[in-house]
């Protein structure tokens, strides 16, 4: 027999994927940004740099944050005075707290996600984790896994260093996991704690000033599967996926990973770039249901930052609520790196659900879901949401 014709040993599922249930989680410490500049300037003993202080409460300002949860309290920082240093050797102290922290909080988000679900925990086949909040082996995904109690043949994937497009990639490769795999129930988590990039401020590194000023912890999990079974409740189809890297981007977001942990590089035209180079993606994206207005569309746009929203929004002309959800996570935890979309698309169906909307993304019955960042890359995935009833 022609290997062609040999049935495949996996059957494949026969529908679309679905988010099947949300769940999110963040450290127990919130920091009001009014209060930041203050308390970043006292903790990194930097409170004699007044002009630099003065920039970094501007950037604060504009930032459209009003409050973010961070696991490095004044207490932790004390403990591990590297870490509120410049640039001080201090690699080991930052891995020892995300070693921990970033599965226990992914570990919180995925127990609400399948509680959500409905499901069992033994029903989940496979996990596809982000994070570029160090890195470790066995990963962030086998140590939620065991916090989980998931069983040992759990099918894993573990994206390191991805930066903040990670929130897309998960949902795409779940997507991919969900449909090539009958039954399959996968987690796509993204878990993010800024413990290995937080540094004190510098005159010499003025793009640090915008993580720090930006930078929140989050983790966000959702439970993806297709052909729903009567008693799981979908809540989102996931009908494309696609990813480009921007043209002349290079070098507009970097990171290395250093001795002193990880080292951010922003350039000031990162908002420019993407409203530019945006909208040729999104159209060929959306031809797949029929290419709606963008008007008639929900989006769940990563929060990188409060010009970034503004810009596309005046780029492709969408009226002021359309980013409302994004907005929302952005002032009320700041940018979670990956984990921040996931927080959107949960912002958007609560939001659907308080506004009395006729579907989950906002009475829309097609919307984005897209993620970018180091490359520049744009991932961007079609959703279609579901009625309320
Ligand atoms: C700048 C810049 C800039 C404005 N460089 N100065 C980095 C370090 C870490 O430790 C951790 C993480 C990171 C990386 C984080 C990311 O990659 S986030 C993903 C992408 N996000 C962005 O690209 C941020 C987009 N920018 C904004 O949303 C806004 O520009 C911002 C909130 C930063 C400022 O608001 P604005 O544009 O309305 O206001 P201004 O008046 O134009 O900017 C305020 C100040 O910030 C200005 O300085 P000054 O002295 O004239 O008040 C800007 O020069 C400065 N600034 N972007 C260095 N990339």
């Amino acid at each position: 027999i022609a290997l062609s014709v040999l049935p495949r040993g996996q059957p494949r599922a026969e529908g679309p994927a679905s988010v099947l249930g949300i769940g999110t989680a963040v450290p127990p410490t919130e920091f009001l940004q009014s209060e930041y500049p203050d308390f970043f300037f006292e903790v990194t003993k930097c409170s004699e740099k007044e002009a630099l202080k003065a920039k970094f409460k501007r950037i604060c300002d504009k930032s459209g944050i009003r409050k973010r949860y961070l696991f490095l309290t004044k207490e932790v920082l004390e403990a591990n005075p590297g870490i509120a240093t410049y640039m001080e050797p201090s690699l080991n102290v930052r891995h020892d707290i995300v070693v921990v922290q970033v599965p226990k909080l992914a570990a919180e988000a995925a127990v609400k996600a399948i509680k959500e679900w409905g499901g069992r925990k033994s029903e989940i086949t496979h996990i596809v984790f982000a994070t570029t909040s160090g890195v470790n082996m066995p990963g962030a995904d086998h140590a939620m896994a065991k916090l989980l109690g998931l069983k040992p043949t759990v099918k894993r994937v573990m994206l390191y260093q991805t930066g903040c497009f990670g929130g897309a990639t998960v949902l795409r490769v779940a997507k991919d996991l969900a449909e090539n795999n009958k039954n399959a129930r996968v987690l796509a988590v993204c878990s993010e704690v800024t413990a290995v990039t937080y540094r004190a401020p510098n005159e010499n590194h003025l793009d640090g000033l915008v993580g720090s000023a930006l930078f929140g912890d989050g983790a966000a999990v959702f439970v993806v599967g297709a052909d729903p079974k009567p008693e799981e409740k979908p809540l989102f189809e996931v009908h494309w996926a696609g990813e480009t890297i921007l043209p002349e981007s290079d070098g507009a977001i970097d990171g290395h990973l250093t001795e002193a942990g990880l080292i951010f590089h922003l350039m000031k035209d990162v908002p420019g770039l993407i409203s530019k180079n945006i909208e040729k993606f999104l159209s060929e994206a959306r031809k797949c249901v029929g290419s709606p207005d963008w008007n008639d569309m929900f989006w769940a746009v990563h929060p990188g930052g409060p010009a970034i929203l503004d810009q596309v929004e005046a780029k492709l002309k969408l009226s002021k609520d359309k980013m409302q959800g994004s907005r929302d996570v952005l002032s009320e935890f700041g940018n979670m790196s990956s984990s921040s979309v996931l927080f959107v698309l949960d912002q958007i169906r609560q939001r659907s659900m308080k506004m009395g909307a006729s579907t989950t993304g906002e009475g829309n019955d097609f919307g984005f879901f897209i993620g970018f960042g180091p490359g520049l890359t744009l991932e961007v995935l079609v959703l279609r949401s579901m009625p309320i009833v």
